[in-house]
């Protein structure tokens, strides 16, 4: 089974306290919790995929960059056939921590690409290396659309280059002029379909102190803290929906009883001649229910300027950072007078309808109570759900790294 996101990066243990800490309203410590972790993810396992067609080469290069042959104990099978069908992971004894793993051709299944990687769990992964031979393939440009559209990173290697080598010796060309062609090509392909250019490596995964095999490695261990820390900043929503989880059920459960005590309010038979004002007590009864309790969720999850302050020094953010984050507003959200006041016009006009059209008091109190139960119930969601994600936007500026 898939683990959660918090479960990959924190112990049970450390999950639980993260979770315990948001319930007591401790954000945070929450927060640098997290950041803690983010400093130091040296341990953290990174799970890279080697993917592209049948036959390209990915086995090969994976043994390769394992220091193994194809004939080799514990590498991975190669030939020309699809011989593997299920991913499948090896260690990198170089790079610690690291995982590559071995997906089957993305041609292998006779699969739609969507299908392919939803079989593969594509998301799964924190970053790819697409290998394709001789030709760019409209298979890689969509899997480069795919993976840079989940806000990931990947590298190109264009393998078997010794046989583009042989094939360019033969015809007198100049290797080098050769070697820029191709890079031309592919940046040009990928920009073509509007992909941001990878880093490209022409690569022979036997003769690997020719061609760019080694430029690959170096680059990679290069790049990992820096993959690394995209992906826990990818992950934050992830993670802060894991830590918040119980935290919002409890809350959640808060709404439906006031939400539910609204429409108790709303049921109220209004067993009065047309002639006798709105019961003005009712909707003002469920406005004070609503107004309560978005300030009580407010309070649950608050962040205050004394908040910000001391997390923007702990963090080392300006505050007007961290506040712009709490005053990025979402299109929906409405200053809560006016919520409230939307509220009571529609209850009112509801009433006044029932009242109008002379509905019997069952009937009143029917649509009295679905009304002032949606009502409430529907607002104060939206505002648990803001603040819930002004809370993962803070989170994710008080760590990001710029
Ligand atoms: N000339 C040459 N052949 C290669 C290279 N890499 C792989 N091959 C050959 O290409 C065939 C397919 O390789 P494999 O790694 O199994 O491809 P996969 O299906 O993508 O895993 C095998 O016969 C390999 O020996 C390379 O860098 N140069
Ligand atoms: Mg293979």
């Amino acid at each position: 089974m898939a683990q959660s996101t918090l479960a990959k990066l924190f112990t049970v243990q450390e999950s639980r306290n993260l979770q315990s800490m948001c319930n007591m309203g401790e954000l945070e410590a929450v927060i640098l919790q997290i950041k803690s972790k983010s400093d130091n993810l040296d341990n953290v396992q990174l799970n890279i995929a080697v993917l592209g067609d049948v036959g390209s080469g990915k086995s090969t290069f994976i043994n390769a960059m394992r220091g193994l042959w194809s004939s080799d104990l514990g590498a991975a099978p190669t030939g020309n056939e699809e011989t593997w069908m299920e991913p499948t992971k090896y260690p990198c004894q170089d790079l610690p921590n690291v995982q590559l793993w071995d997906l089957p051709g993305t041609n292998s299944f006779g699969f739609e690409l969507n299908n392919y990687l939803k079989k593969v769990k594509f998301e799964s992964f924190d970053f790819f290396i697409i290998v394709s031979q001789a030709r760019f393939r409209e298979n890689d440009a969509e899997i480069a659309k795919k993976i840079q559209g989940q806000g990931k990173e990947f590298y190109y290697v264009q393998s078997k280059i010794d046989n583009d080598a042989h094939s360019l010796k033969k015809q007198g060309a100049d290797l080098n002029e050769g070697w820029r062609t191709i890079r031309r090509d592919c940046i040009s392909n990928f920009q073509t379909v509007g992909v941001t250019p990878p880093d490209i490596f022409l690569i022979s995964s036997f003769d690997l102190e020719e061609y760019d095999f080694l430029r690959l490695k170096s680059t990679l261990a290069r790049d990992l803290p820096s993959i690394k820390s995209n992906v826990l900043s990818l992950s934050i929503p992830k993670i802060m929906l894991d830590v918040t989880e119980p935290k919002k059920r409890m809350l959640m459960k808060k709404v439906w009883l006031l939400a539910i005590l609204a429409g108790g309010v709303g049921a109220v038979p209004v067993s009065v001649p047309v002639s006798v004002p709105v019961p003005v007590l009712s909707v003002i009864t469920i406005i004070g229910l609503t107004v309560a309790g978005r300030i009580y969720l407010q309070k649950q999850l608050e962040l205050s300027d004394k908040l910000l302050q001391s997390l923007a020094s702990k963090v080392a953010k300006p505050s007007s950072v961290l506040k712009a984050e709490m005053n990025h507003r979402l299109p929906r959200k409405m200053p809560l007078v006016v919520t409230s006041v939307l509220l009571g016009i529609t209850i009112i006009t509801c009433m006044m309808t029932g009242i109008k059209c002379r509905f019997s008091p069952v009937t009143f109190s029917i649509f009295g109570a679905v009304s002032s139960f949606a009502l409430t119930y529907k607002l104060l969601k939206d505002s648990l759900k803001d603040r819930l994600e002004t809370v993962q936007r803070l989170v994710k500026s008080a760590l990001s790294r710029d």
